[in-house]
């Protein structure tokens, strides 16, 4: 007997931020059954599939999304019923074809994206699988994380403009060890900021500090400091990557940093970058330029791919043909790989292998506004991507995620990748 989809069926519940985002439960013919929730950004790139609101200025100021699921309750739910619930991508390229548009403006990306996760989940849940099993691509391991320490930009009030400063706790044995020096790193990066006197403005949208810090520069050098002070080495054990998100300060063709009290042009921002790769442990920089300047981007990769990661958000937003054009033309050498920016399983699965088939990394990416569901750490363990940013170590909506990395290499026995991580891209940045 095929395994299909019996139901579907949609709410509205409420992200970390308190906005209206979506849950989606699939039941299939055996019975099983799973959730699955949909994640939502807040510095989202102008490529991005469509994430559907209601626009009614009653509810949630127009942030509703009663309408996604009302299309997954109603016109999803009639075509999904019967269709066999194994074939993921079939499943998908359905959704696709019923929503009609380029954006999946029409049905909401978020709608599809729902149900997409929910019924991989529930197969999963059917054969009595772990979810990274039904998901993998292959060769499941677990992945190294890129974790937030700082924020500015869009996430913690904008008084500095890049948007999150992380670190990539590489050196150690064990994906609980690289944790453990991680809430240690976050704990002393605290203490400094309190020491020096900077305001604490609160927790960030990605729950870590968000200070009144003078300039980027003093965040570069205050992350460095905290990883000294915590006893690690910087670079041999702790290296740091930024998320510069630079299309949100880019005005009139220039790059307005205005706590630096500069306006930069495309090539300055590049020399700017690459000097702080050489002052600080800086081994990975995602959107260091606006989404879409092709020809700085180009010239960024051209001067610093050798040594550095070049991750694309905003610039790819995890879509095959941005990602293809970019590998022709020789931008980025990694994509940072959302779900909900292109909206089905099997489209992120497509982003994922055409960047291992050009030598290009993936970053598994969570966004700013995330909900409980762990979903994320399955799928950067099933892709076999080799890494993941999940934002900081408080609140649940992150710890979801990690909390289930470390029950997948503590239970599941998965083996962890961090040295492959050194040899990798700091092999080649010490050569
Ligand atoms: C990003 C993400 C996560 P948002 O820019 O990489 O940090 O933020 O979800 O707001 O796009
Ligand atoms: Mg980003």
């Amino acid at each position: 007997m095929p395994l299909t989809i019996y139901s579907l069926h949609a709410w509205e519940i409420l992200d970390s931020r308190g906005r209206p985002t979506l849950a989606v439960e699939a039941t299939l013919s055996d019975g099983a059954s799973a959730t699955a929730q949909v994640p939502s950004g807040a510095s989202t790139g102008t490529h991005e599939a469509v994430e559907l609101r209601d626009g009614d200025p009653k509810r949630y100021g127009g942030k509703g999304t009663l309408r996604a699921a009302g299309h997954v309750n109603t016109e999803i739910a009639r075509v999904a019923a019967g269709r066999n619930a194994d074939d993921q991508a079939a499943l998908d390229a359905e959704l696709i074809a019923l929503d009609g548009t380029a954006d999946k403006s029409r049905l909401g990306a978020n709608a599809l994206l729902g149900v997409s996760c929910a019924v991989a989940r529930a197969v999963s849940h059917s054969r009595r699988q772990p979810l990274y099993q039904t998901l993998s691509l292959g060769s499941p391991r677990l992945p190294v994380p890129m974790i937030n320490i700082l924020s500015g930009g869009l996430h913690a009030g904008a008084n500095i403009e890049f948007q999150d400063f992380l670190i990539i706790p590489h050196g150690f044995d064990s994906f609980a060890e690289a944790l453990e020096a991680t809430v240690k790193i976050h704990g002393a990066a605290g203490s400094l900021i309190r020491r020096a006197g900077h305001v604490l403005n609160g927790v960030a949208d990605e729950g870590g500090w968000g200070p009144l810090l003078s300039s980027n520069q003093a965040a570069l050098a205050l992350l460095t400091d905290a990883i000294v002070e915590s006893g690690f080495q910087p670079g041999a054990q702790v290296s740091i990557a930024i998320d510069v998100a630079a299309s949100h300060f880019y005005e009139d063709g220039r790059y307005r940093l205005t706590s630096e009290g500069r306006s930069l042009t495309s090539e300055e921002m590049v020399d700017l970058l690459a000097r702080w790769t050489r002052e600080f442990p800086v081994v990975s920089i995602e959107d260091g330029l606006f989404e879409d300047d092709w020809d700085g981007w180009r010239v960024l990769t051209e001067k610093l791919a050798d040594k550095t990661q070049i991750v694309g958000d905003d610039f790819f937003t995890t879509n095959e043909s941005r990602l293809r054009r970019g590998i022709e033309a020789g931008c980025a050498n990694t994509v940072l790989v959302k779900m909900n920016q292109i909206g089905t399983l099997s489209e992120t699965f497509g982003v994922c292998r055409l960047a291992k088939e050009n030598g290009y990394a993936a970053v598994v990416s969570a966004r700013s506004g995330e909900t409980e569901d762990s979903f994320l750490a399955d799928l950067a363990t099933a892709t076999g991507a080799g890494q993941i940013k999940i934002g900081s170590i408080t609140r649940s909506e992150r710890l979801a995620k990690y909390n289930r990395l470390l029950e997948l290499e503590s239970r599941h026995g998965l083996a962890w990748q961090g040295r492959d991580f050194s040899t990798g891209i700091l092999g080649r940045r010490r050569g």
